[in-house]
């Protein structure tokens, strides 16, 4: 073949050559999670082969090295003759940027969606990568080098004729990602995710890094086992899932839905397969014909009188679990991020066909129905008193510093960027970081005892908890819809308990109503988690603290093991006098802050692990903890 390149071919090189130099602009970013982008994009190309109706098993590979293999057993890319480029099929969907749909069939596309940019960005941004084609009896082949064509498309050897499909293998370059390494968990909850949501896929995830290490995700039951699985841990009100399905103005629907004993609502709606946290068209429809099929059935059952008022929304979505699931030629997104669905045709196909297939549902099962109509009352005289409970605090808040709470040692700082909050574990600590604190700029909240568990109160006993109602008041910020981000009063809140059990289950339940009712902190990194010592260590006047087991033994094995080392094993806060307890775990100078952190990027999944946290055990929550806040040192540097 000659080896001078053609006008399209120099045109090709400059697209995947504008890929590697901003990266950022095709993938996000290059962290971590842009490392992950790699895999899906390639993933989503064989789910739109499945959702095609070609395909039923994908199975991914982790190799040793890290590289990555994606095979299907679908048509297998074409490899005729592009007649525009005058190249193979396959090769131009490698190497054009924007060509994957082109040679599609389906009509719902996945890839090429919200977060598609094709599988040419892979291409441009992986070391090598190889292409193998199944297809006719023959196994075809070509291989590229940073988005270059080695050779022409070649056939490689022969195999059965019945045998198609498509098989990437790629090795993702060192020289755009910071990180290298893939992460089992991550791709693991997001392929689980595309298997619950296309039913009867077979997704299979191999590690090749650890010894036999598999996960087959397959779901005939498709979104219904989704709901299943985000209620795991919770108790449901009546063993049916809702299911309903149906296709209306070429919109796709699937709607699944329980109620649970809890006082929290989990939909989440997805386009595409492609989560959708903003919602749009498709939820609005789900919700109007929620609202309405439900207070048309209670009016018609005489379960609400003609002088009750209708049920809300929120009334009805209490304690829901619910998946929304639409699959649509053409998304359009709108919005500031471009995350939200507009297109109109989804809100009518959705709430057409919930609404009919609802109220056919309650007509068949009046206990069902019953239980979730009371449910509904019960959250509707819930609401009215939430409703006077919250215009209290919200009257205190208007009042400013006045109505601070008594128990708050504030900082004389107002500038919040300066400003931390230390909520303290008990009114002994409180004590002694109030002495210790550093005025200017530490307020200090002491809590007493446990704080409410949020996942298992009502809003208006939430708002009525005299800690919780504290540290509203405190952060300025307001909560749910009240919530404004711009007033908050310090820009470090830090949670300081013991290091043992209980500590971290009160960090946990302090997490959870963050996480609850004002996210925003978490996602915008303003929550810490402080970490006092665990180990004293004295030996000739001298005294040195360590925070880990570890750290005690390095510096045992600097000052030499003998008689005259005196530790002491700190069990709490407590134990140390205001001195010690500035020196080891106030001080920004020394201290060790850990910033909490939500790093999983699947919505759902976050919903399961609150709930797995808040069961009935601490081990799952301590691991939580630890695995969940990342340890920054001397944050202030
Ligand atoms: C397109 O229409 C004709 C028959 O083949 C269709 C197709 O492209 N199928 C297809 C693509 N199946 N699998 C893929 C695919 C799989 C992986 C792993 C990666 C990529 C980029 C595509």
């Amino acid at each position: 073949m000659s080896t001078e390149y053609g006008g399209d071919q120099i045109q090709i090189l400059e697209g995947l050559e504008a890929v590697r130099k901003r990266p950022g602009m095709y993938i996000g970013s290059t962290s971590s999670k842009g490392l992950h982008h790699l895999v899906y994009e390639i993933v989503d190309n064989a789910v739109d082969e499945a959702l095609a109706g070609f395909c039923d098993t994908i199975e991914v590979t982790i190799h040793e090295n890290n590289s990555i293999t994606v095979l299907d057993n679908g048509r297998g890319i074409p490899v005729g003759i592009n007649h525009k480029t005058g190249l193979p099929a396959v090769e131009v969907v490698f190497t054009v940027l924007h060509a994957g749909g082109k040679f599609g069939g389906g009509a719902y596309k996945v890839s090429g969606g919200l977060h598609g940019v094709g599988a040419s960005v892979v291409n441009a941004l992986s070391e090598w990568l190889e292409v193998k084609v199944y297809s006719g009896g023959k196994i075809y082949m070509q291989r590229y080098e940073r988005g270059k064509v080695m050779y022409p498309l070649k056939v490689i050897g022969e195999c059965a004729e019945e045998k198609t499909g498509t098989e990437v293998t790629f090795q993702p370059d060192g020289e755009i990602f910071e990180e290298l390494i893939y992460d089992f968990d991550v791709l693991k909850t997001r392929l689980r995710e595309m298997a619950f949501l296309t039913k009867g896929i077979k997704i299979i995830l191999k590690d090749e890094r650890e010894e036999g290490k598999e996960r087959i995700f397959h779901y005939e039951g498709g979104i219904k086992e989704f709901v299943q699985y985000l209620n795991k841990s919770k108790t449901p009100l009546y063993e049916n899932i809702i299911y309903c399905e149906g296709k209306k103005d070429n919109v796709y629907v699937e709607v699944a839905l329980q109620h649970n004993d809890s006082y929290t609502e989990s939909t989440y709606s997805f386009v595409n397969n492609i989560n959708t946290p903003e919602g749009g068209t498709h939820l609005a429809g789900f919700k109007n014909a929620l609202t309405k099929t439900f207070n048309d059935y209670a009016r018609a059952a005489k379960i609400l009188k003609d002088s009750d008022q209708n049920l809300t929304g929120d009334d009805i979505r209490e304690g829901l679990t619910a998946i929304v699931s639409v699959k649509i030629e053409d998304p359009q997104f709108e919005g500031q991020t471009k995350q939200k669905l507009g297109n109109s045709e989804a809100r009518g196909a959705v709430d057409s066909i919930v609404s009919e297939q609802l109220t056919y549902f309650l007509e068949q099962n009046p206990l069902v129905a019953k239980t979730i109509c009371e449910k509904s009352l019960l959250a509707q005289r819930a609401r009215e008193a939430a409703r006077k409970a919250r215009e209290l605090t919200r009257r205190k808040t208007a009042l400013d510093s006045t109505a601070l709470p008594g128990k708050l040692a504030d900082c004389s700082d107002k500038n919040p960027e300066n400003c931390e909050i230390y909520i303290v574990e008990g009114d002994s600590a409180g004590g002694s970081a109030k002495t210790a604190r550093s005025r200017a700029t530490q307020a200090i909240l002491p809590l007493r005892g446990k704080i409410l568990n949020v996942e298992k109160a009502r809003l208006d006993r939430i708002l009525g908890n005299a800690e919780i109602k504290a540290m509203i008041t405190a952060f300025g910020t307001g909560i749910h819809e009240d919530f404004d981000i711009t007033k908050l009063r310090y820009h470090k809140i830090i949670i300081m308990t013991d290091a043992d059990v209980d500590g971290a289950h009160i960090s946990t339940l302090l997490l959870t109503f963050f996480y609850r009712f004002m996210p925003e902190l978490i996602k915008q990194g303003y929550v810490y988690l402080a970490q006092p010592p665990l180990y004293k260590l004295e030996k000739n006047k001298k005294v040195w603290y360590a925070y880990s087991d570890e750290q005690l033994n390095d510096i045992l094995t600097e000052v030499g093991r003998d008689q005259n080392n005196k530790i002491q094993r700190y069990k709490g806060l407590g134990e140390m006098d205001a001195e010690q307890l500035w020196e080891t775990t106030m001080d920004p100078e020394k201290r060790i802050l850990r910033r909490v952190m939500i790093d999983t990027e699947t919505e759902s999944e976050i919903d399961v692990t609150f709930t797995t946290l808040m069961g009935d055990n601490v081990e799952p929550r301590r691991e939580f903890i630890e695995a969940n806040a990342k340890y920054v040192k001397n944050l202030d540097i």
